[in-house]
C-alpha cells in the first residue's frame, strides 16, 4: 500500500488494541509518531532505500511463483520465501522481536513499527504475487493518468476513493472501517478475520468473568428465573463489552498466521485484480467499482489482525 492504506491500517488497529498493547504502543512509539500505530505505520517504506536498510526492501512482498491468469492462485512458503528474505519470515521475526525484553527500546519500536507496515502489506494482493513484478511491469491508466497495475492498488485506487467519499482525510476514513468492524457489514465477519485464531481463551475469559460477576454479586434471589434472567444479562454484556473494546484474541503462530493471511489476499489474483480489460482505465470503469470493496475489506481485516496480534502478545489474548 502507498502512505493512505498504511495509514488506515494503523488507525483501525488502534482503536482495537487492549490495554497492554495500548499501552507498549504509546510509550513505544511516543510523541514522534503521536502515539498512534496510524503515523508509524509509514516508517518502514520511508527506510527501505536509504543506506543501512536496503536489506528490509525484499521484506515488504512476497513473490508467490503461481499462475493467477490460468486462474492457480497458491502461496507456499518453501517455494516463495526459501531464502526467510520475505513478508511471511519478516513478521515473524519483528513478532518475536517485539516481545523481547532483552532488546533496546529502539529495537522493539523498530519492529512494532515493521510489524505495523508489514501487516498491511501483507493484505494488499500485488505484494503477494510474483508475475510481472507483483504487476509493478503492467501498463495502467488511472484516472487519465498512466501508472502502472501494483501502483493503481497500492494508491491510486485508494486514493480517489478517499478524495471523492471521505473529504481526502485518512481518518475520516479508517473511522468509517472501524464502525463497519463494530456495528456495520463486517461486524459478522470480524471474527472470522482472525481464521488462525483460537477460540478457547475468549470462551474462558467470559466464564471466568461471568463466574467472578456472580460470586461477587448479591446472587440467589431466591427466583430462579430472576437469577437465570439476570445471568443472561451479564453475559450478553460481558460480551458487547469485550467486543466493543477489543479484537479477540488471536494465537500467536509466528509464521502460520502470515501464509493464512497471504493466501487469502493472493486468491484475488484469481478474481479481480487481473480482470480488467486492455486499455480501460482502472480508476474509472467498472475495474474501479470491483476493486474498491476488496481494498476497504482487505485495509480493514489486517487492521483488526494488527490488534488482535498485538493484544495476543501483551495481553496474553490466546
Ligand atoms: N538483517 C536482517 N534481515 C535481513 C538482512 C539483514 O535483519 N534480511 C540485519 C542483520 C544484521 C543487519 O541487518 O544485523 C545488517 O545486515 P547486513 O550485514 O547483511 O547488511
Ligand atoms: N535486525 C533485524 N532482525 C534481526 C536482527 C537484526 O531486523 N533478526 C536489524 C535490527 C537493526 C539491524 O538489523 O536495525 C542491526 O541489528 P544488529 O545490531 O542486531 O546486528
Ligand atoms: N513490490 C512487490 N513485489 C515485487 C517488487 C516490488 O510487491 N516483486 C512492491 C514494493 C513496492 C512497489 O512494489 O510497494 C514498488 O516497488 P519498488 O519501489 O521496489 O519498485
Ligand atoms: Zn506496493
Ligand atoms: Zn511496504
Amino acid at each position: 500500500w502507498g502512505a493512505l492504506g498504511h495509514e488506515a491500517v494503523g488507525y483501525v488497529a488502534q482503536e482495537f488494541l487492549a490495554p497492554g498493547a495500548l499501552a507498549f504502543v504509546q510509550s513505544s512509539l511516543g510523541s514522534t509518531y503521536n502515539e498512534s500505530l496510524g503515523a508509524a505505520a509509514t516508517w518502514a517504506d520511508s527506510i527501505k532505500y536509504t543506506k543501512g536498510y536496503t536489506w528490509s526492501s525484499p521484506l515488504h512482498f512476497v513473490d508467490a511463483e503461481d499462475s493467477p491468469l490460468s486462474g492457480s492462485c497458491s502461496v507456499s512458503e518453501t517455494r516463495d520465501c526459501g531464502d526467510g528474505d520475505c513478508i511471511l519470515t519478516a513478521i515473524a521475526n519483528y513478532t518475536t522481536r517485539v516481545a523481547q525484553t532483552s532488546l533496546s527500546k529502539a529495537q522493539r519500536q523498530e519492529a512494532l513499527k515493521f510489524l505495523d507496515h508489514f501487516l498491511g502489506d501483507i493484505g494488499q494482493p500485488l505484494h503477494v504475487e510474483a508475475y510481472e513484478v507483483g504487476g509493478n511491469d503492467i501498463d495502467a491508466t488511472c484516472s487519465g493518468k498512466s501508472t502502472n497495475l501494483h501502483s493503481a492498488w497500492d494508491t491510486g485506487i485508494l486514493s480517489k476513493n478517499i478524495d471523492e467519499n471521505y473529504a481526502n482525510d485518512v481518518q475520516t476514513y479508517a473511522s468509517s472501517l472501524i464502525s463497519k468492524i463494530k456495528s456495520g457489514s463486517y461486524k459478522s465477519l470480524a471474527s472470522g478475520w482472525l481464521a488462525c485464531t483460537s477460540t478457547t481463551k475468549p470462551a474462558a475469559k467470559r466464564f471466568l468473568d461471568l463466574a467472578s460477576w456472580a460470586h461477587n454479586a448479591d446472587f440467589g434471589s431466591g427466583s430462579l428465573e430472576n437469577d437465570v434472567t439476570r445471568l443472561l444479562a451479564r453475559a450478553a454484556s460481558l460480551d458487547a463489552g469485550f467486543e466493543s473494546r477489543r479484537a479477540p484474541a488471536a494465537t500467536i503462530t509466528p509464521l502460520a498466521c502470515p501464509l493464512v493471511w497471504a493466501k487469502e489476499s493472493n486468491a484475488y489474483g484469481c478474481t479481480v485484480v487481473f480482470s480488467y480489460t486492455s486499455g480501460e482505465d482502472l480508476c474509472t470503469s467498472s475495474y474501479y467499482t470491483k476493486a474498491v470493496p476488496v481494498i476497504d475489506l482487505q485495509i480493514a481485516k489486517q487492521g483488526y489482525r494488527l490488534a488482535a496480534w498485538l493484544n495476543v502478545i501483551f495481553d496474553g489474548d490466546t
